[in-house]
């Protein structure tokens, strides 16, 4: 019925460890008021191998070793949200990728508000729906976690 009109999509978000750590209810609420419905939802470590698999289109950059410490310096929180346009609406709440930039014009954003530098920028989402279904599934399918 409602879904007729407005047909939902479903994106993979991840909130890093430092953020996870620290500002998990405040990220979750805003999620929530952004309108996502959240329909799975995991907080787990991610292996070295994991981190690498998420971020491999930059293999082989400068700061790639310290990209995936980052990410597994701690219990990251993983979810599937659901909204219409979930992709593109989940990467403009989270906000730049540099939190300079985004307390600069974004500063109602996520990174806006909770990252502590361009590594440690609190989120993560994919970047496009088929991203966004590889991730789900090799997070809450084959692995399982
Ligand atoms: P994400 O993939 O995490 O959702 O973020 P994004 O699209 O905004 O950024 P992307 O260009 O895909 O970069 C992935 C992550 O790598 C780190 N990064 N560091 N030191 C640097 O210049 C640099 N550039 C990117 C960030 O932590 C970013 O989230």
């Amino acid at each position: 019925e409602l879904e007729f009109f407005f047909p939902q999509e479903q994106t993979f978000a991840l909130i890093k460890p430092d953020a996870a750590k620290n500002h998990k209810d405040e990220i979750m609420q805003k999620v929530k008021d952004a309108g996502f419905t959240i329909s799975k939802i995991k907080e787990a470590p991610l292996t070295r191998e994991m981190a690498a698999e998420f971020y491999k289109d930059h293999k082989g950059k400068p700061f790639f070793d310290d990209l995936v410490s980052c990410m597994t310096d701690g219990p990251s929180v993983v979810m599937v949200l659901t909204k219409e346009n979930a992709v593109e609406e989940w990467r403009k709440l989270m906000g730049p990728t540099d939190p300079e930039e985004a307390k600069e014009n974004c500063p109602e954003s996520i990174r806006a508000q909770f990252a502590q530098n361009i590594l440690s920028n609190a989120v993560h989402g994919s970047s496009n729906r088929e991203h966004a279904l590889e991730s789900i599934e090799y997070v809450f399918g084959e692995l399982g976690i």
